[in-house]
């Protein structure tokens, strides 16, 4: 088809639980082509612009949507295991609508070279963008647990990112990963003190925010989701993150998932089908139980990890990245990786048990 073809086409979305949407439902589009893949049908083209309504997370139209995604491991040991071609298998292979982009801030991370790790973020923004997926930023603080320690670099971090890609539609931005060893008050002073720097450059994106106990809504440390709901953050458009590892974290935390999202917007950034070193057996029963929950309520969900590292949580085998591949089908993945990757490319194929 020439550049100047004009040509219209109507794309079915592919709803919250992977279900075509009805035809009422359907966007239909009129544009150009560029002899490449129409607009419109990728998830980011169909949904565009999300936006936190009530308790869900919704598109562009007003509908309560669910994303399903992958998480990189830390950009300062498996950056290479994010190449076009393993972009375009997340995308195309495994049809996720969502990378998160785990920027540790210690640990060798952002700290040690702010300006290398500021722009490996940009491109990985704007290589998930070119593949129509959403680009979850994710502010990996973890050791320290207190978000605080890292404002002034959140702070500086975030101006950057919020000024350059203000005009896509197609981010979100995940505050600070498992804070721990910190009450929800001091998270919650944190993110008041970082969203309105935020906001300031993009009044737009949803901004992810998270809770006390590593993510776990309090459980961790004994407490539980009312820290939250008797003090939430005073600002608007955003959510609260839950984390959980299910061969860790069994019935008290998916209760827990279960009632706080009835009252405030919930979405799990990460999670893992193994123990919380992210190693160790894989306990694919309670994993299900919890993604027929998040599919029911529409509760977006990342699982962690994109990478080969030796622990069993991380999707591809040893040697994967370093190889360049292969990146689609099955023959790099580990069990987690096959497992994981079928409830992104084929969420009805399993069905609440
Ligand atoms: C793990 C990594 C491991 C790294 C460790 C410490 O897999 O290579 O040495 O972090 O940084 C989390 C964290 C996430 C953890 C993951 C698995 O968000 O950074 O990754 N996990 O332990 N919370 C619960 C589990």
């Amino acid at each position: 088809m020439s550049a100047s073809t004009a040509y219209t086409f109507t794309v079915r979305a592919r709803d919250a639980a992977g279900n075509v949407s009805p035809v009422s439902d359907a966007v239909t589009a009129t544009t150009q082509s560029n002899g490449g893949t129409p607009p419109g049908t990728t998830p980011a083209a169909i949904n565009g612009r999300l936006k936190v309504c009530g308790v869900k997370l919704c598109n562009q139209y007003g509908k309560p949507i669910q994303l399903r995604g992958m998480s990189s491991h830390g950009l300062q040991w498996y950056s290479h295991c994010l190449t076009g071609g393993s972009l375009d298998a997340l995308a195309t292979d495994w049809n996720s609508d969502v990378l998160r982009i785990s920027l540790y801030v210690q640990e060798g991370g952002y700290e040690t070279n702010p300006r290398m790790f500021t722009d490996r973020v940009h491109q990985l923004i704007e290589m998930a963008t070119a593949r129509g997926m959403y680009a979850l930023v994710d502010w990996h603080q973890l050791t320290p647990g207190d978000p605080n320690y890292n404002l002034s670099r959140a702070k500086t971090f975030f101006t950057e990112i919020a000024q350059r890609h203000r005009g896509k539609t197609n981010l979100l931005y995940d505050i600070a990963n498992e804070p721990n060893g910190v009450s929800w008050s001091r998270i919650k002073s944190y993110a008041e003190q970082l969203i309105p720097v935020i906001r300031a450059q993009d009044p737009a994106t949803p901004i992810l925010i998270g809770t006390h106990g590593w993510g776990s809504l309090g459980i961790s440390d004994g407490r539980n989701e009312t820290d939250i709901i008797n003090n939430p953050v005073q600002a608007t458009n955003i959510m609260y993150t839950f984390h959980f590892y299910a061969a860790s974290h069994d019935q008290e935390y998916l209760d827990a998932l279960n009632r706080a999202s009835d009252r405030i917007p919930i979405f799990v950034t990460e999670f893992g089908t193994q123990e919380a070193s992210g190693d160790g057996p894989n306990n694919f029963t309670r994993t299900q139980q919890y993604l027929d929950l998040m599919a029911a309520k529409k509760i977006s969900w990342v699982n962690w990890n994109f990478s080969d590292d030796e622990r069993t949580g991380a999707v591809f085998k040893v040697g994967t990245c370093n190889n360049n591949g292969p990146w689609t089908g099955t023959t790099s993945l580990k069990p987690a990786g096959v497992w994981i990757r079928d409830r992104i490319r084929t969420p009805d194929s399993f069905p609440t048990t």
